[in-house]
């Protein structure tokens, strides 16, 4: 069997007599519905396309596409030819598109045309663009999508092995700098047979709905390899995922799964309670994108009857290998390795630390990324071996499940004892006024660091709220760990897997 990712996620539905079975329908605007055969010949003609355009193999495929069904025909089609789609993040500013395209040497685009405007300049200015496909009306100097494809051959996947790379995904990270993560064929499907088949129990007859886009490592998994790889179907949303836009979703579409992040479910959670919830049985929630307040779990639970299964994952290890299960959910928790994967967690000098001890987390599994693309160094020091480095600090538990307890560099000491920030701002969110915490280090006169709080509220700030959340602080995680400054935001700068960006926050940034 061949080794490319294609074959198994969309031929063989079609080798296999799932030609007719629905594979992805849109939420909006014309509701477009298609096949897995309508899939399997839209993704060859992308193909030959590609091959006709003079697009050669391994050569990068800049995707800046909202979730509609062009994403996927663009994506499968690119493995089929053997060429890298490289799909990127909707909502970056042009001077870090800029940055991506001459890191990645992107030969040809293909843009949503609501995104045009935010690539032009960057487009424009590239050198390594020699084709820009605009999927709907294309301006001057571009191709439309329809014409690209039109009259193409429809191609069959070419050969790869399973270790081709097969795409990239740009990280961002917590600390901004874009990395390009080169990911295999065959770790598209290592996720779906682990977390996708063993935690989440993707089914056929599933209508899977994924709040986070495609483009992000989680909603590709989420969104389009998890059900794909069972033959079920999955919702496009080409919009914002706001509490009120989800809602409405779930309630005409009708899915058996919803797949957000925590902010997201703080939000919905907020409008639920003002106003209820849909008559729409979910069977399966999960989050990921940063650590789930216990809080939003239980109100989640309350409002649903169904549990939020919150996991950890990384761009970098593809999907999710940490991660509460079905009925073994202990909110607060990361929960434990998804079946596949091991993970460990060492100190400051690589021993690995037991139950009780803090630790950074490792992680081994079949999905870790090749490399980063052209950056030597942080390649070395992340992926060592088999072993990944997450970044993350985590504690083990004495009954094997790890609880999140902020990023290496996000950690600080107050009086000499580490804090998490992580944990100052799960006190905070506990309290019924406030929907968002994030927590810095800010130095105090003495030039001592100190815990400083930017807070997104659910209401109205009101007098005497900021020395209440103190004092709660202090009541509920120690005295020493109260913020010393708070500052009342509108939002919160995040990444778009929802991680709080505290770099942006930290004095100075
Ligand atoms: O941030 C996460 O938890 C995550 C989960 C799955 C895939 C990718 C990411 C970054």
């Amino acid at each position: 069997m061949s080794g490319n990712a294609a074959h198994y996620f969309v031929d063989r539905h079609v080798d296999e007599g799932r030609a007719e079975r629905p594979a992805f329908r849109e939420a909006t605007g014309a509701k477009r519905r298609i096949t897995y055969g309508d899939l399997a010949g839209v993704s060859g003609q992308v193909a030959g396309a590609l091959a006709r355009a003079g697009v050669p193999r391994e050569a990068r495929a800049a995707m800046l596409v909202l979730d509609q069904v062009e994403f996927p025909a663009l994506f499968w089609g690119c493995l089929k030819a053997g060429v890298i789609p490289v799909p990127l993040n909707t909502l970056l500013a042009t001077s870090v598109y800029e940055v991506i395209l001459n890191d990645s040497r992107a030969s040809i685009l293909f843009v949503s045309e609501e995104l045009w405007q935010a690539v032009q300049p960057a487009a424009e200015a590239s050198p390594h663009l020699h084709r820009i496909v605009v999927i709907g009306t294309a301006p001057e100097g571009t191709q439309s999508y329809k014409d690209f494809v039109e009259g193409a051959r429809v191609l069959p996947a070419v050969e790869t092995s399973a270790d081709d790379v097969a795409f990239w995904l740009y990280s961002s990270g917590s600390t901004g700098q874009p990395k390009g993560v080169r990911h295999v064929h065959g770790s598209l499907k290592a996720t779906a047979d682990t977390y996708g088949a063993q935690v989440l129990g993707i089914e056929p007859d599933d209508v899977i709905f994924s709040a986070a886009k495609l483009f992000f490592a989680y909603g590709l998994g989420n969104g389009m390899t998890f059900p794909m790889s069972v033959g079920a179907e999955a919702i496009l949303f080409n919009g914002r995922p706001t509490p009120e836009g989800m809602r409405d979703i779930i309630a005409s579409e009708k899915p058996t799964v919803f797949c957000g992040v925590p902010t997201l479910y703080a939000a919905m959670i907020a409008m639920f309670d003002r106003e209820g919830v849909p008559d729409v049985p979910l069977r399966r929630c999960i989050s990921a994108g940063e650590a789930l307040p216990e809080e939003i779990g239980r109100a989640w639970f309350r409002h649903w009857g169904t549990d939020i299964l919150d996991g950890v994952g990384s761009t970098e290890m593809l999907h999710i290998f940490l991660s509460n299960a079905p009925g073994d959910v202990v909110y607060g928790t990361s929960g434990r390795p998804v079946p596949g994967y091991e993970v460990r967690l060492v100190d400051e000098s690589g021993t690995d630390v037991g139950p009780g001890g803090l630790g950074e987390l490792l992680v081994r599994g079949a999905s870790a990324a090749d490399g980063y693309w052209n950056k030597r160094d942080k390649s070395r020091a992340t992926f060592e071996g088999e072993w990944t480095r997450t970044g993350d600090k985590y504690e083990l538990t004495p009954d094997g499940r790890y609880v999140y307890c902020g990023r290496t560099d996000d950690m600080f000491k107050v009086s000499g004892i580490w804090l998490s920030p992580f944990e100052v701002e799960q006190a905070l969110v506990a309290h019924p006024a406030v929907l968002e915490a994030a927590v810095v280090a800010s130095r105090d006169a003495d030039g001592l660091e100190k815990p400083k709080a930017f807070i997104v509220l659910k209401q109205e700030n009101r007098d005497g709220l900021a020395d209440e959340l103190r004092d709660f602080v202090k009541d509920k995680i120690g005295k020493w760990k109260y913020p010393r400054w708070i500052e009342f935001v509108e939002d919160l700068p995040k990444t778009a897997t929802g991680k709080i960006q505290r770099f942006k926050l930290r004095d100075g940034a």
